[in-house]
């Protein structure tokens, strides 16, 4: 198998740590989606990482599917099977999704010429942000995991979220939502997470006063 991706994607995170976490026997070969005639575009018709080459040829994508796909490989699933556990876990991964997206926007947006960019775009991302961390950390317990007492999907899409918004959009999260800083530092320390810091990236990143 092959994951193609670029080093700072947090959706191609999600598949390198699931990767490390679960030792599943998968290159990773960095890809440029930009790349007109490239392994990206030849594979993906939306023209995004990640892109994942399954074993027997076939391309598989977006995130969701492949990091699906991948857990499937070997047990103990990181993703439950069935039931309300599968339900949660799917939302958190949605959330986790949805927060990348906006800083995403917000940040590209960021990126236009001064006289193109849209200060109403950009407030209104960094609105969704806030209001999808408030979430996050009204439903965080006062535990180590999100739920079922162990590491699953869940805790891996939404730190990897918050350590881009880190990367992306630094700003002192970490004041109004303490108890989701501690979740975060407990799960960055993993090894699967020190290994796939995007280059740039210093953790954990804070606004100076
Ligand atoms: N919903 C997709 C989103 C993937 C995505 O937005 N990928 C970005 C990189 S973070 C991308 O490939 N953008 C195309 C580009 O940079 O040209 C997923 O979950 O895989």
């Amino acid at each position: 198998m092959k994951l193609f991706g670029s080093l700072t994607s947090p959706f191609v995170r999600k598949a390198r740590i699931l990767i490390k976490e679960k030792n599943l026997p998968c290159e990773f070969v960095v890809a440029d989606p930009t790349e007109a005639g490239g392994v990206v575009r030849m594979r993906n018709p939306l023209w995004q990482v990640p892109v994942l080459e399954t074993d027997d040829g076939e391309s598989l994508f977006d995130s969701p599917v492949i990091v699906e796909y991948l857990d499937s490989l070997s047990t103990p699933a990181l993703l439950a099977t069935s039931g309300a556990p599968r339900w949660q876990i799917l939302r958190w991964q949605a959330l986790a999704d949805g927060i990348m997206e906006a800083v995403i926007a917000r940040f590209l947006e960021g990126r236009r010429p001064i006289v193109q960019q849209s200060s109403d775009q950009i407030t209104f991302q960094e609105a969704r942000v806030a209001a999808a961390l408030a979430f996050a950390s009204s439903r965080l317990k006062a535990e180590q995991f999100l739920l079922e007492g162990r590491f699953t999907l869940a805790d891996l899409a939404l730190a990897v979220a918050l350590e881009y918004t880190d990367f992306r959009y630094p700003h002192d999260w970490r004041a109004q939502h303490p108890r989701l800083a501690f979740w975060l530092a407990g799960i960055s320390v993993r090894a699967s997470f020190v290994e796939t810091v995007p280059p740039g990236m210093e953790r954990p990143q804070r606004v100076p006063n």
